[in-house]
């Protein structure tokens, strides 16, 4: 909590550290109502700050010191000052030693940041600004230092006691204590040290790295867990494999461990040789978890892994740098993902993801750049735009310098900076050395905030057979810049002929074509490309791959977006045009809901996913893509003024219709798929994903139409199913179908069977959070009361409150503001125990400008309240501050 007015930081008032720690030696006291942490520092003077012996700062909070010594000197009240968040103190020579006694209580640290208790074990969270719950520290990310750890403990309670490096001592210790000592051989900064202490099993493997080393890999998880490990082993191999191939990465430890806890604020973080993951993150079994989290488990793994060169060995400089490891490291497993599954389906999903909730984030009021330049809180910049569009700019730099190119310049970057922390410019300086290019302009991406807007327009000359497009770009101001310069957009792009064959690409001024598909660069607020040699009237397909994170626009008609679907090669604009046709229909639909007229859609959206149903000759996992209309957020984004309930009827209704007339097709896809699904036992692989996306969206499909058949067919798939992809989706659409009976029956018997596994229970209260039905703040409110909800679990927390918040748009924005009060009383609460889960819960409520006056105004009413209702941590300050500014 709070004790002054937070402030504001920034980049360009930093400075390097007064101070370097060259080792530090911890040991850890643990006992069930405290813990004491003796920290010994070998600290010297930074030789790049010049002579001189200013006062050393150390950052500390929420300690209780109990002992502190200089150059051996133990030292009295008069010697040192002490606040909430530092401790100072006077060194008389340019090196020194700095020991210190704190006693911490993790026992009641509810905000799971620094070292804390979850399902009676201990471990830590550090970054970004933990470890300074721990001990005295310089807690900044460009001090690194080389750790070495003891852990002392009850044998007992806690016979497994890890922390980062490898094992170099253990021993019994008295009264039924036992202890571990750690060494890690790499420098690190703070936010990477780690430490659990548990009643742990672990799953064994090993790994051979490409040089002959052999790795020994633990997963360790509470007891009962131990047989939902395999799925995370094995994406740790591959991941381990993949980063060998593609990057030359090679892992430098003896032991790689992966310790999973209930209680966590976020994924999964990357401490050196010790990852701690969020259970959500790793435990995965075919009856327990479904497709996508399995895919999920897949991806946090390899993301946690890669960060071990993306992060640990680089690191950060400062904190506003933090896309430098978390931009690139997104982009390193969405590859990772790319290869061990679809690639053009990953990017279908990722691009969604990004249009819907990054770039709604860029049109609010907490709108940044992917480096900002300023924050209040850094724990509230673990943000979609430093993540995902953090990865769009590396994904644009790995478009313009193509594969080899980006190759050449990673390896220059890890070379280059092993074991150092830099920033974004010597990331982007190693791409452009290695090359030979300059990227000056194109770094604008790391520093301007906003989605830009890329305008195109086409000029076909028949007698000299040239075809022109003009790109003009702009960037809406945002709440820290006004005017934006022009941006480098590569567009990758193609002409298709009348026939949808592939025009070759000759830019006028060409000796001759350079293929049929090519990215050009735009680079000016308004450029024109002409294309020689077009013998007819092309069709354009635009951006492919999503080459750049815009928002695009073309006056595509609907027939041409139809042409589009069904001839572009490229696969990720095949889906594009469905979503645009989809949009098209959709926006009408929409219009006719606000005019009071009666809804009728145009039938070329029912043609159109009809063929693509039909066509078995496609990917099973493209074509429930393709069946996906655009989200009712993604509805939102793209709207002036968002109008709720026309969004969710125009959208139902066309679900509704696409469900009747293309009813027979589903049905025949359902039932070919579900009998495969009966046929074969589950394998969680790539086809096998693909083919229950489709049997499940034509499931949610077919049950629409309240057919007694399909209810029979929906209860056999929850009843039969030997999976959770299945039994899942089937207790959806049971539960948001009108049959009370079966609904019922289906979550009794949900909860029933799966009471003891929280992670399902998760699932059990998301389904029912995000049921468009009537009701749902009243549904909400009485699941909380249920023996399975704790408020102090984030994952309880994202699964109700942030399923219903986030997803349920029709119940959460009813008109008479009954939802927003009720986020802000829990925010309000979750306030008082758990800063940063509050903070994250807000940002429904901070997209108020999206909505009609009525609602503005309720929304604007709860974020004041929010403002006015006491001690505000930084995180929440800082986001209802800037909402409301
Ligand atoms: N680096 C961590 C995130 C830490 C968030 C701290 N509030 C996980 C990740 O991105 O890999
Ligand atoms: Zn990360």
């Amino acid at each position: 909590m709070r004790t002054e007015q937070p402030k504001m930081i920034y980049l360009k008032d930093y400075q390097a550290p007064e101070y370097l720690i060259d080792e530090t030696h911890l040991t850890f006291e643990l006992f069930e109502d405290h813990s004491l942490v003796h920290a010994q520092l070998v600290m010297r003077r930074n030789p790049a700050r010049g002579a001189g012996l200013p006062p050393l700062v150390l950052d500390g909070q929420q300690l209780e010191l109990l002992s502190v010594s200089l150059a051996d000197q133990p030292l009295g009240a008069g010697d040192y000052q002490l606040d909430d968040n530092h401790l100072t103190l006077h060194p008389a020579s340019a090196s020194f030693t700095v020991d210190t006694s704190v006693r911490i209580n993790p026992q009641t640290n509810t905000a799971l940041e620094g070292l804390y208790k979850s399902s009676g074990m201990f471990c830590t969270q550090c970054e970004a600004e933990g470890f300074r719950k721990i001990t005295y520290y310089l807690d900044r990310p460009d001090v690194m230092s080389k750790f070495t750890t003891t852990v002392v403990a009850e044998q007992h309670r806690y016979p497994v006691l890890l922390s980062n490096g490898n094992p170099i001592a253990s021993g019994p210790g008295e009264d039924g204590r036992h202890w571990a000592t750690w060494e890690d051989p790499f420098m690190k900064p703070a936010y990477l040290f780690a430490l659990v202490a548990g009643d742990l099993w672990c799953v064994e493997d090993s790994f051979c790295t490409m040089s002959g080393r052999d790795v020994a890999l633990r997963i360790y998880v509470e007891p009962e867990n131990i047989d939902k490990c395999q799925h995370a082993m094995n994406s740790l191999k591959k991941s381990m494999r993949w980063d060998e191939q593609t990057y030359g990465r090679e892992y430098d430890l003896d032991i790689f461990m992966i310790v999973a806890v209930n209680d966590f604020n976020m994924g999964a973080m990357e401490n050196k040789g010790l990852n701690i993951f969020n259970s959500s993150a790793v435990l995965a079994r075919a009856e327990t978890a479904t497709d996508a989290a399995h895919q999920r488990v897949e991806a946090i793994v390899a993301h946690e892994y890669f960060h071990n060169w993306s992060g640990n060995r680089v690191t950060c400089r400062d904190w506003f740098q933090l896309s430098l490891k978390e931009g690139f490291t997104v982009f390193r497993d969405a590859g990772f993902s790319s290869d061990m599954n679809s690639r053009t389906v990953k990017r279908i999903q990722d691009v969604a993801y990004l249009r819907t909730h990054q770039f709604a984030e860029d049109a609010g009021p907490m709108a940044h750049a992917v480096r900002p330049e300023s924050f209040i809180e850094i724990s509230n910049f673990y943000t979609l735009t430093v993540y995902e569009k953090g990865s769009e700019v590396v994904g644009m730099i790995h478009t313009l310098l193509g594969a080899e190119g980006f190759r050449k310049g990673s390896d220059l970057y890890f070379e280059r900076h092993d074991g150092q922390a830099v920033t974004c410019d010597d990331f982007v300086k190693a791409m452009e050395d290695a090359n030979g290019v300059d990227l000056t302009q194109f770094k604008r991406w790391y520093s301007q905030a906003g989605t830009p807007r890329l305008a195109v327009s086409e000029a076909y000359d028949a007698a000299a057979k040239t075809y022109s497009l003009t790109f003009r770009q702009s960037c809406p101001q945002t709440p820290d810049k006004v005017e934006k310069l022009p941006f480098v957009i590569p567009v990758e792009l193609g002409l298709l002929d009348s026939q949808g064959a592939a025009i070759a690409l000759r830019l006028a001024g060409e000796a001759s074509a350079q293929g049929n598909s090519r990215v050009i660069s735009v680079t000016e607020a308004e450029q024109t490309f002409t294309f020689v040699d077009v013998a007819e009237r092309p069709l354009p397909s635009l951006l492919r791959g999503f080459s750049a994170p815009v928002k695009l626009s073309f006056p595509y008609d609907r027939d041409q977006l139809m042409f589009l679907m069904q001839h572009d090669s490229d696969g990720f604009n095949r889906w594009e045009a469905g979503q645009q046709l989809a949009v098209q229909v959709l926006q009408e639909l929409i219009g006719q809901h606000q005019q009071g007229q009666a809804l009728v859609m145009d039938q070329r959206l029912v043609t159109a996913l009809g063929s693509v149903l039909a066509d078995e000759s496609l990917d099973p996992a493209m074509v429930a893509e393709m069946l996906s209309l655009p989200g009712e957020a993604y509805l939102t984004e793209i709207s002036e003024v968002a109008d709720v309930e026309a969004i969710h009827g125009a959208r139902e209704f066309a679900r509704k219709q696409l469900a009747e007339q293309l009813f027979a097709a589903l049905l025949k896809r359902y039932q070919a798929n579900r009998e495969l699904s009966r046929a074969t036992a589950y394998v969680a692989e790539s086809e096998h994903f693909a083919r229950r996306a489709l049997q499940n969206i034509a499931l949610s499909y077919l049950m629409l139409v309240g057919k007694p058949e399909v209810l029979a067919a929906a209860i056999e798939q929850f009843d039969s199913a030997d999976n959770m992809t299945e039994r899942l989706t089937a207790l959806a659409v049971l539960v948001n179908s009108p049959f009370e009976a079966e609904k019922a029956q289906a979550l009794a018997v949900f909860a029933e069977n799966f009471k003891d596994n929280a992670l399902v229970m998760d699932q059990w209260f998301s389904v029912q959070a995000a049921s468009p039905l009537p009701g749902g703040l009243e549904r909400v409110k009485a699941l909380m009361q249920h023996p399975a909800f704790n408020i102090k679990n984030p994952n309880k927390v994202r699964a109700l409150i942030g399923a219903f918040a986030g997803q349920n748009l029709i119940n959460f924005h009813a008109a008479d503001g009954s939802g927003y009060r009720f986020l802000a009383d829990l925010v309000i609460q979750l306030n008082g125990f758990n800063p940063q889960i509050a903070s994250r819960q807000l940002a429904p409520l901070t997209r108020w400008r999206k909505y009609d006056s009525a609602r503005q105004a309720l929304m604007k009413v709860e974020l004041e309240r929010i403002r006015a209702s006491g001690e505000l941590s930084s995180d929440v300050f800082e986001v209802v501050s800037k909402s409301l500014a």
